[in-house]
């Protein structure tokens, strides 16, 4: 069997080709996906259910004239293979190669990058109004999952369009899932529009018909199909209200179907949607059977789908373990997750507290407030978002939980570099964002035990707080049976010294005792200070150590820019201390994707790091020092 990918260099590669190499080339797509993604980990679920889609966009329109959005854009694989990145496709989220998501910088065909979900459909308006303003001609096809269509911004975009432009083509890609099952009544009006068996064998009788007259008619079809489905639904077509005309259901891996669909939304002259079911993990039975664990994962065995063994409990277990002991015992507790009850673990939590959990669609503004409105009533909500989704709901953490303290906690998974993902998913804003907030406490684990006792301070707190905690595995600690409430604003002191303090926030704290004993070997005398809370800060601590020691040391998971380190100057500013301080942390850039290790090295968060930059200080010190000892 001739090999048809490797002839493809670019999409008009793509155009050549017959139904029947199309079709091929859809079978040595999947193929390639799934025995590559084996290696690197990736989306391989979302990326295998839209093959089709993807092969007859590229078919159809002619990017990068015409510019495609990728909703979240964690299923532009197929797309990168189509567009000139085979070759690169084994460097897929590796250093140094392929980013997983769409990158403007990686590709002109990469009209608009993101790792958010909700945006392609403003961001694809946008473009639109922009083509419309300068004359232009070209195509804009925004394609985006059904859950997608849970998130906020969507609709805001929705709400728009038709006021907007005349022409802009949204795909939504419907497979039912979002990483769990989807939620919600847009969920459920999906599903009913998908199962009405009347539209369903309509919409196959189209098919027939495009396939048996090669999509002569299909421009009546689709009219007359859309006809009927309107008839059928009611009045009130969800997308029809918002003045886009509405196309589908329709089967999303029917390559003719699909080709002869876009060539015919092409010339419409108003705003559509068009309505695609796909099987997410299509052609890959592992991935079929477990939607959620192949939405996106790290690499496994091409043949079973077998991933290598969990060994230590991540930090999201700790997590969710915990909160389910705090609901044992306080039925005040609930939990809410905007769409991730994989990634936070709270899937583990969920059969404990089934009526406590309550996962409310990707939507972290909708979450935040719907857990003021909770703790406005007594409830002790402890919503699990990722530190970089949080970003979405800074009003809301200001204006409905901070401003009116109410006992909100935000458990802020993957707080710090992310790795593989990249710049869209690094938590590295966190206390910058929150710190300067009114009434928060923002607290940082070193290990696991700590997590549990952060989490039980919290759920005492009477006011609102935040923990950040990293991606993957701890130090190991095994957590006590009964979390302790740690004094708020309080750090500790793990070591002992009087020339130069290091404070290393959370999962750097090992580098700070790293540090602690090359400064120890150097002649000098280090304390080791695990800090805890990155507000309030320890204003004690602060000050015995920067009034008796000649250097202070922060290390931080975090951006330097307003960050701990920059919390530990302003409190040496207040207390009128001198002391000089050697901050280390993320610079102010994006930072790529790769893995954790190598990028600390790369951009200097490690004690050896932070000792060369304390070296000019350490030499000033060093006359004082010697005569002290
Ligand atoms: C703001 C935000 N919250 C959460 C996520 C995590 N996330 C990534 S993909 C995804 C589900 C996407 O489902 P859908 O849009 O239906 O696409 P599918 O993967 O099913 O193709 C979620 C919740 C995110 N990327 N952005």
């Amino acid at each position: 069997m001739s090999n048809i990918l490797e002839t493809i260099n670019s999409p008009a590669d793509v155009k050549k080709l017959s139904i029947a190499e199309l079709t091929q080339l859809a079978e040595e797509i999947r193929a390639r996906l799934i025995v590559g993604v084996a290696k690197t980990g990736g989306h391989i679920g979302p990326n295998l259910g839209v093959v089709e889609l993807t092969l007859a966009m590229h078919y159809v329109f002619d990017t990068p004239a015409d510019s495609f959005v990728f909703d979240v854009s964690h299923q532009a694989y197929v797309h990168k293979l189509l567009t000139g990145r085979e070759k690169l496709f084994h460097t897929i989220r590796q250093p140094g190669g392929l980013n997983g998501f769409m990158l403007r910088t990686e590709s002109e065909h990469d009209s608009y990058g993101a790792g958010h979900a909700g945006t392609a459909l403003s961001a694809a308006l946008g473009m639109a109004v922009a083509r419309d303003m300068s004359g232009g001609k070209e195509h804009i096809v925004a394609l985006a999952g059904d859950a997608a269509f849970t998130n906020g911004i969507s609709f805001e975009a929705l709400n728009n369009i038709a006021a907007q432009t005349k022409r802009l083509i949204v795909v939504l890609n419907d497979n039912a899932w979002s990483i769990d099952k989807n939620v919600g009544a847009i969920a459920e009006y999906f599903h009913k529009i998908v199962t009405n068996p009347t539209i369903s064998s309509l919409h196959g009788k189209a098919a027939e018909l495009v396939e048996r007259f090669g999509g002569k008619t299909v421009a009546h079809l689709a009219r007359k199909a859309e006809e009927a489905a309107k008839g059928l639904i009611g009045p009130g077509m969800l997308f029809e209200e918002f003045g886009l005309n509405y196309f589908g259901p329709i089967d999303g891996h029917n390559l003719p179907l699909l080709i002869e669909t876009f060539k015919f939304l092409k010339l419409q002259n108003r705003p559509v949607v068009l309505h695609a079911i796909t099987q997410k993990g299509r052609g890959f039975q592992p991935a079929l059977e477990k939607q959620k664990k192949f939405h996106g994962l790290g690499p496994y065995d091409a043949e079973t789908g077998e991933t290598k063994a969990a060994g230590q409990k991540t930090y999201s277990e700790i997590f969710a373990e915990t909160l389910t002991k705090l609901a044992d015992g306080n039925e005040k507790v609930v939990a809410i997750t905007a769409a991730m009850p994989n990634g936070t673990a709270l899937d583990l939590f969920r059969p404990h507290h089934p009526k406590r959990y309550f996962d409310v669609g990707i939507a972290e503004e909708h979450a935040v407030i719907f857990a003021a409105g909770m703790a406005t009533k007594g409830y002790k909500p402890f919503c699990a978002i990722y530190s970089t989704f949080l970003q979405r709901a800074f009003d809301q953490v200001v204006h409905d939980v901070c401003l009116q303290n109410l006992p909100v906690v935000f458990c802020m998974d993957r707080g710090g570099l992310s790795g593989d993902d990249g710049p869209t998913h690094h938590g590295l804003f966190d206390i910058s964002y929150l710190r300067s907030v009114p009434n928060l406490i923002h607290m940082v684990p070193k290990d696991e035990d700590e997590l549990a006792d952060m989490m039980y301070t919290a759920m005492l707190h009477e006011g609102p707080s935040a923990i950040r905690y990293p991606r993957g595995t701890g130090p190991g600690v095994a957590v006590k049976k009964q979390p302790v409430a740690l004094e708020i604003g309080k750090a500790e002191v793990v070591g002992k010294g009087t020339d130069v303090a290091v404070f290393g926030l959370g999962a750097m704290l090992p580098e700070a005792k790293r540090l602690a004993e090359m400064l120890r070997l150097e002649g000098f005398s280090a304390a080791v200070i695990n800090p805890r809370f990155a507000k309030p800060i320890d204003r004690e601590c602060v000050a015995e150590f920067g009034g008796k020691c000649g250097l202070v040391v922060t290390l931080e998971d975090h951006v330097l820019a307003g960050g701990f380190g920059s919390a530990v100057m302003e409190t040496l500013n207040e207390l009128e201390l001198q002391v000089p301080v050697v901050r280390v942390g993320w610079p102010d850039a994006f930072i790529e994707h790769g893995k954790v290790e190598s990028l600390r090295e790369k951009y200097g968060l490690t004690a050896e790091a932070a000792l060369e930059k304390a070296r000019p200080y350490l030499s000033r010190m060093m006359d004082h020092v010697l005569a002290k000892h």
